[in-house]
């Protein structure tokens, strides 16, 4: 068994990101195996016998290999309930939280995945996919900034972290990758603002990890 936990990811994969605040927050220690996404590491056989759905994040942990961000940051928060909790206690407090993190990891994150996008410029080239990937991302924003208008404070649900500001930051810095405006979602873009400066938040960035690219580097 690894004497620390082992997070298989990479730099800008969100759902990986999210682990990686959750890790952070908690003050876990624990070791970066970087799988290259561009070169589809994923895609190796080796990787295959790791996780069939040849995706990141796999988190080793307790003598366990645990895939999906959303039940690893659960497990995480119920073995570690140091605070801060992730998973509310408070039923409405936790459905709402649980429901923007849904928004982000079932309808919008699989839109914009490595291997849908990759066949979709295959499919109807570079300028449909980016129109189409326009029209998916926007409309979960929309979702988003409308259960924000209701449930935020300082955060997506009110003045505590939850498990649904872990999902927003990594999905707010992939619509600027992918060149998607958020200029019509003003409560998105000031929770995010208020993320940003959580210094779990800065050491779990896309561009502070040690397989970020030079050209992103400290930007
Ligand atoms: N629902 C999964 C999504 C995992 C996922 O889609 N990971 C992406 C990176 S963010 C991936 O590994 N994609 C590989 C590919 O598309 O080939 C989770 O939350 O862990």
């Amino acid at each position: 068994m690894p004497s620390k936990p082992v997070l298989w990811n990479f730099f800008r994969s969100s759902a990986s990101w999210r682990v990686r605040i959750a890790l952070a927050l908690k003050e876990i220690e624990y070791e970066y195996k970087i799988v290259n996404l561009l070169t589809g590491e994923q895609l190796s056989e080796e990787f295959t016998k790791l996780n069939s759905k040849q995706e990141i994040p796999i988190l080793e942990i307790d003598g366990l290999h645990l895939t999906q961000s959303l039940p690893i940051i659960e497990y995480l928060d119920e073995t570690r309930p140091q605070e801060p909790r992730l998973i509310p206690k408070d039923p409405v407090i936790r459905c709402k939280a649980r429901a923007i993190a849904e928004i982000i990891n079932s309808g919008i994150q699989p839109y914009q995945n490595t291997n849908v996008l990759k066949r979709l410029v295959a499919e109807i080239g570079e300028e449909k996919k980016n129109e189409w990937l326009k029209h998916y991302l926007t409309k979960g924003f929309r979702a988003i900034e409308s259960a924000l208008i209701q449930s935020s404070g300082k955060y997506c649900v009110g003045d505590c972290l939850t498990i649904a500001d872990l999902c927003l930051v990594p999905q707010v810095y992939s619509a600027h990758r992918f060149n998607v405006s958020l200029q019509d979602f003003p409560t998105i873009l000031r929770v995010n603002a208020e993320l940003e400066k959580i210094p779990a938040f800065q050491k779990s960035h896309a561009h502070a990890q040690i397989d970020t690219p030079d050209e992103f580097k400290g930007k």
